[in-house]
Order: C-alpha cells, then structure tokens, then sequence
C-alpha cells in the first residue's frame, strides 16, 4: 500500500493495482508545424514540460509500475473522423491534412508520433485514440479490467481537453485518479488551473492532484 500527500487529500493506492496513464504527449501538439500549432496554439507551454513527464515515467518504470501512452489519432481512410471534428473551427491544417510532419493526427504519420525523449518501450501498451477521452472506442478500459487496475495517476497534454476528458471517463468507471500537477499542460494557463481545481473540489469529485515529487515520494515509500 502506498500514500501520495495529495489534494484535496492523501491519495492511497495499491502499486501492483495502478498505473500510469501519459496522454497524448506527441510531436503534433508540442511542435511548430504540428496540429496545435495550427490552431493558433504556444506549442512551447507543451515542451516546457517534457523533463518532468520523463521523470515521473521513470519512477513508474523504476517501481515496476505501468506506463500506457495514448495518442490522439485517426485511420488513414478518416473513417473513425467525424465530420463534426474534421470540420470545426479554422485551423491551418485540417486532420488528415498533409503538412510539415505528414498527414496530421493520422496513424503512422510522424507528427502523431510520441515525442522521442518520451518514446514508450518494449512491452507498455500504446493507445490510438480517435477521441478526446482514453476510453472512447478504444481496448483501455478493456486492458485494465484484466490487469486487475484500480488507480490511475495522469500526466500529459492537454490539461483541460483529453486529460480532463480521459480522467472523468475513468472516475465513471470506477478508478481513483489523480492527476500530476507539473506533468500536464493546457495552451492556457487558466484553463490549467481551472481544470486542477475542478478535478479536486467537492471532496475530489474527479480525482486528485499532486506535484510530480509528491507522486514520487509515494510510490518509492509504497
Ligand atoms: C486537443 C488533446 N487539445 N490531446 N487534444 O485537441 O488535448
């Protein structure tokens, strides 16, 4: 049994029943030329964070904990697109647009690609997810159930889009989240904050928030 000093309060946890959730930390939401970069986004609020997600992978990695990453992506033939995604807003780029790094948010395509400092290893499950939410028309919840998984700690991007999304479809069905402070990111600062607060008022109505070295501590302890 492990303790995480977290907000709005201690977050326990059983390690051979957690994992670790990095959400759609790729090359199309950090990088100039990328999907982000084509809404009008600071790409550079996304890569300030990358030593700290790499730390906090790390630690999981080192405690023989589970890492999933997931990536934000659509079929090559846009058959899992809708036009209702496709088509809103004013992007530059449209998903499934060819732009600097490939055909954008589409499987294979270098710009869907998990940055490299962050790139996942021999044996950790990768998520294509053609939603915002990790569970949406994916194996996820599917994966947990036979890994027995009761507790989720999230990192990634973007804070209050597929973090949020994902950490709420999770709280739904039944696992305890926590989110890692410094380990996640919004283009905007106040949404981030925002989205912190949410997730953990009302007595932790979502799930739980703590520094990356709160997260570390805990686990090493357990
Ligand atoms: C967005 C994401 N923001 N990964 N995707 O479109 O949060």
């Amino acid at each position: 049994m492990g303790v995480i000093a977290a907000n709005p309060f201690d977050f326990s946890f059983t390690p051979a029943r957690t994992a670790l959730i990095v959400i759609d930390m790729q090359r199309d939401f950090a990088e100039a030329g990328g999907f982000g970069a084509s809404l009008g986004n600071d790409v550079s609020r996304v890569t300030r964070i990358v030593p700290t997600v790499k730390r906090l992978i790390e630690g999981f990695r080192a405690a023989g904990v589970p890492v999933i990453h997931t990536m934000e992506c659509h079929k090559p033939d846009l058959s899992d697109l809708s036009p209702a995604k496709r088509d809103r807003g004013n992007p530059t780029l449209r998903i499934g647009d060819l732009g600097p790094m490939g055909r954008v948010l589409i499987s294979g395509e270098p710009g869907t690609e998990i940055l490299p400092e962050l790139a996942p290893i021999d044996g950790e499950v990768v998520i294509e997810k053609p939603g915002k939410g990790a569970f949406y028309a994916t194996p996820l919840g599917e994966i947990l159930k036979q890994w027995g998984t009761r507790q989720l700690v999230f990192a990634g991007v973007t804070t209050e889009v597929c973090v949020q999304t994902s950490m709420r479809e999770a709280n739904d069905r039944g696992f305890e989240c926590l989110l890692a402070e410094d380990a996640t990111e919004s283009y905007f600062a106040e949404f981030k904050d925002a989205t912190l607060k949410m997730i953990r008022a009302q007595g932790a109505i979502v799930g739980w928030t703590a520094p990356t070295d709160a997260v570390l501590q805990g686990l090493a302890n357990a």
